[in-house]
Parts: structure tokens; sequence; C-alpha cells
């Protein structure tokens, strides 16, 4: 049975990701001054990423710190400065949702899953097909 938190067929918001310098620097603001919980830093390699996740109820705001400059959230950063960067929807089945999209000639940036933070399966939609903003859809590791 679906929620109030969650679409029929499983996708919610899952977090809202913020491409920064640096995580601790970011992070001054976010845990101590407004007061968000830091559930966990992670590393993730093939992403070219280090991610803080803090908690907002339901849902969560990434922050971003590139691995190195020619990583592409380095690259976001030199031509956009920090920022927002992508939303992700959770979802229940990424590979159906892909086939959908696929199926509409929907323009994506990845057409198979990827390994995201927590080993979650994932996938980028291009932001001409969303109104310009980076979409990411996201399974969570079981
Ligand atoms: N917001 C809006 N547009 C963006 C964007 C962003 N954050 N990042 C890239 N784009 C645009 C580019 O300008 C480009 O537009 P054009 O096709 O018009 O030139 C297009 O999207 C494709 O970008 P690209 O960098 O040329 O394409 P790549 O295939 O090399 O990479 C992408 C695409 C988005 C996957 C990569 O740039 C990226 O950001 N990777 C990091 C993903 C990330 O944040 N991972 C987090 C992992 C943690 C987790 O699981 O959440």
């Amino acid at each position: 049975m679906h929620t109030q938190n969650e679409t029929k067929d499983g996708k919610r918001l899952d977090h809202i990701a913020i491409a920064v310098e640096n995580l601790e620097e970011s992070l001054v603001f976010y845990k101590e001054n407004l007061g968000l919980t830091l559930l966990d830093i992670e590393v993730v390699e093939e992403q070219g990423v280090r991610v803080a996740k803090l908690c907002t109820g339901n849902t969560h705001i990434e922050l971003l710190e590139p691995l190195s400059p020619e990583t592409p959230v380095g690259k976001f950063l030199a031509k956009n400065g920090p920022g927002l960067h992508h939303i992700c929807l959770g979802v229940k089945d990424i590979k159906a949702d892909l086939d959908l999209l696929k199926q509409s000639n929907t323009r994506l940036i990845n057409d198979e899953p990827r390994i995201g933070a927590g080993g979650a399966q994932i996938a980028f939609v291009h932001p001409k097909a969303t109104g310009g903003v980076l979409l990411e859809l996201s399974q969570p590791q079981e």
C-alpha cells in the first residue's frame, strides 16, 4: 500500500543535492548553525564525490564535494560555483522506470543503472528533459 509520502508506484523525493567546495566548511552551517543531523559521510568513488547526508525528515540533503577538479562535480563547481546540483526521486524499480522513459524517448544521461551512495542503483535524466534540473532516480539497496 502506498503512503502519503510516496506515489502509487513508490516514488518519493529522496534528496536534494548541493555541490560544495568543502564538506567540513559547509557542515558548519547545515549541522551546527541550522541544527540538522549528519547521518553519514561516504566516499562514492564511481561518482567522484564525497557525500555528507543530512536528515530532513523523510528526505535528506546531500552535500557533494568533488574528489578532484576533473570529476563531474568538480567541473560543475568550476563552471557554476557552489549551488543546487540535482534532485533525486527514490524509486522501487529503476529498470522499469528507465524502460518507460526510453519508450517515451526521454533524453537520459544513463541508460542503465550505476552505483551511487549507500550502494543504491542510480541513473540520471538529462536536464533538457526535466525543465533544466538534473534529476537522479535511485533504487535503494535491499
Ligand atoms: N544541473 C543542470 N545541468 C547539468 C548539471 C547539473 N547539475 N550537470 C550537467 N548538466 C548538463 C550539462 O551542462 C550538459 O548539458 P548539454 O548537454 O546541454 O551540454 C548535460 O547536462 C550533460 O552533462 P555532461 O557533464 O556533459 O555529461 P556527462 O555524461 O559527462 O555527465 C552527469 C553527466 C550529470 C552524470 C555528471 O555531470 C554528474 O554530475 N555526475 C555526478 C553525479 C552525482 O552527483 N553523483 C552523486 C552520487 C551520490 C548519490 O548517489 O546521490
